[in-house]
């Protein structure tokens, strides 16, 4: 009998599945692949439920014969394993990015005579219910919350973009690159007080207050689904941090950091070129244990962020805070530096895996720019925030384009590298 494989990576079984299952079964035993919840990650949506409770509903579907994990999106180790006779997928992969994955299917098939199957995709009322459903899940403030958790434990390290308003919003939560055959995206957002003041027009300088950061965030989580990073500054006086950790858990936010410094705070890429105060150990701790007292799930993560290399007190200062501010509960790490190679930032990692094998480290590596995720990962970091690379894209571009329309008395000059108004007007998804 002929063997039949089809991949699937959906939480909900519809009449398009089905009919999948049906025109494989016509053709031979069929055997379903489950791919694998760190496969799907980077591929697709996060999945709403884990890959043995995916097997089990694959498995209960009639006219399926076996279920297999499928740990990459490449099929290459399971058309090894198996040797199909035919591969069947939806035909809605044969455009977009998993054009390239599809293409890598027929190449490998075409090696032994295998057969690809491109079945036309279903898309009906009940496929669009689904769809919501799915939407509801990723979206809605108690399930978008607990995702970083899961991010943490499920990759080697959580890819961090900023988002300052819905168009950035969109941006982190759609782009998806192709290399080498594999696909990539972020795995969540930093809501930077850098690029919030920014768009505003405002230093950065806690001067824009948590009624209008609590703006963005809405603005931004209205049109995604990734889990948000809150760049929360000094947290302010503990006795307003508690009542920020309680509307962010809210909200659906999985993490705020707030950096040990006191008074007024400015951007911590100045360095000792203008004044900052450090605040001490006892009162950071404190305002550390008063968050992680207020706060009413489990979910949510508090991350200490560390001055002490920004602010020149050396690495001993910095390794001494990390040990306290975890001790008064703090469920991360954050540790900066200003300084162009990461030498300090990865003596800082090690030294602190030395004692501490499992609290997560987070990293923003502006100035550091050229450690690649591999490099930090091996060191321990956990997460990695891209901070501000969006905003400083931008603020040229759109700067150029302010001044050529005023030197040439026209647009027309500056069309070619411009979104074209097509674009422009359905980049947004109607509902
Ligand atoms: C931000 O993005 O606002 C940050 C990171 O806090 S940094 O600008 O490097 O201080
Ligand atoms: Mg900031």
């Amino acid at each position: 009998m002929a063997k039949v494989y089809t991949c699937f990576c959906t939480d909900v079984i519809h009449e398009g599945h089905l009919n999948i299952i049906k025109e494989a079964a016509g053709l031979g035993e069929v055997t379903v692949g489950c791919l694998s919840d760190k496969a799907l990650i980077r591929y697709n949506k996060f999945p709403t439920v884990d890959q043995e409770e995916r097997m089990k509903l694959y498995k209960s579907i009639d006219g399926v014969k076996d279920v297999i994990l499928q740990n990459d999106m490449l099929y290459t180790d399971v058309i090894n394993l198996i040797h199909p006779d035919y591969v069947i997928h939806g035909d809605n992969w044969t455009s977009g990015p998993e054009r390239v994955i599809r293409d890598h299917v027929e190449k490998l098939l075409s090696e032994y005579g295998g057969k690809l199957i491109d079945v036309p995709y279903t898309y009906n009322e009940e496929v669009r219910k689904i769809d919501l459903q799915l939407k509801e899940k990723l979206g809605m403030p108690e399930y978008r919350r607990k995702r970083l958790r899961s991010l943490i434990e499920m990759t080697s390290i959580v890819k961090t973009m900023e988002a300052h308003s819905g168009l950035t919003g969109l941006i982190v939560e759609k782009t998806v690159v192709e290399k080498d055959g594999h696909l990539d995206q972020f795995d969540a957002m930093w809501l930077s007080s850098l690029c919030d003041s920014t768009a505003k027009g405002k230093p950065d300088i806690e001067l824009v207050d948590m009624t209008s950061r609590f703006r963005t965030i809405d603005d931004i989580m209205e049109v995604t689904t990734k889990p948000i990073i809150f760049d929360g500054d000094t947290g302010g006086l503990t006795e307003h941090f508690v009542y920020t950790v309680r509307s962010l858990e809210r909200m659906g936010v999985s993490a705020v950091i707030i950096e040990d410094k006191k008074g007024l705070k400015k951007n911590s890429l100045f360095g000792t070129e203008v004044e900052q105060t450090q605040a001490s150990i006892e009162e950071f701790s404190e305002k550390i244990r008063e968050g992680k007292r207020a706060q009413l799930t489990d979910d949510f993560m508090i991350i200490a962020r560390i001055e002490s290399l920004i602010l020149e007190k050396g690495m001993d200062d910095a390794l001494e805070r990390a040990k306290a501010f975890v001790e008064a509960g703090a469920d991360g790490i954050m540790i900066h530096s200003r300084k162009k190679d990461p030498d300090e930032i990865l003596e800082f990692c090690d030294k602190f895996r030395e004692t501490d094998k499992t609290t997560p480290i987070v990293v923003v590596p502006s100035s550091f720019n050229s450690i690649t995720e591999e490099e930090l990962a091996a060191h321990g970091v956990k997460i990695v925030i891209y901070a501000n690379q969006l905003t400083r894209a931008a603020f040229p571009a759109m700067q150029k384009t302010a001044e050529d329309i005023l030197k040439y008395h026209r647009a027309k000059e500056v069309d070619d590298r411009l979104l074209p108004i097509k674009d422009i007007i359905t980049l947004i998804d109607e509902i």
